[in-house]
């Protein structure tokens, strides 16, 4: 199942890029939320290679940019 790591949604309007996709066409995943705080880096970067969110990991794969996330899925889901 996708894992998909997210910040606070009323501030990272970049996290909710993919998860407002997913939730809308229905696309299961389980959701991360790791919220912002002082030490982002140190949080975001055990899943996140840049340290950022949004982030997408299926099995061993990472995609950790919003629109690229958005790409992938629609190689992946039909009505994206
Ligand atoms: N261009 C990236 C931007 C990612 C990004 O900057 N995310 C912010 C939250 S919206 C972040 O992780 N900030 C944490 C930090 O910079 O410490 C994308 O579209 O995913």
């Amino acid at each position: 199942m996708y894992q998909l790591f997210i910040a606070n949604k009323n501030y990272s309007s970049w996290s909710l890029r993919p998860w407002l996709l997913m939730k809308e066409l229905g696309i299961p995943f389980k959701e991360h939320i790791y919220l912002f705080g002082e030490n982002n880096w140190d949080n975001f970067s055990t899943f996140s290679p840049t340290g950022k969110v949004p982030c997408l990991k299926l099995g061993e794969m990472v995609v950790w940019n919003s629109l690229a996330i958005v790409e992938f899925l629609g190689e992946h889901h039909a009505g994206v």
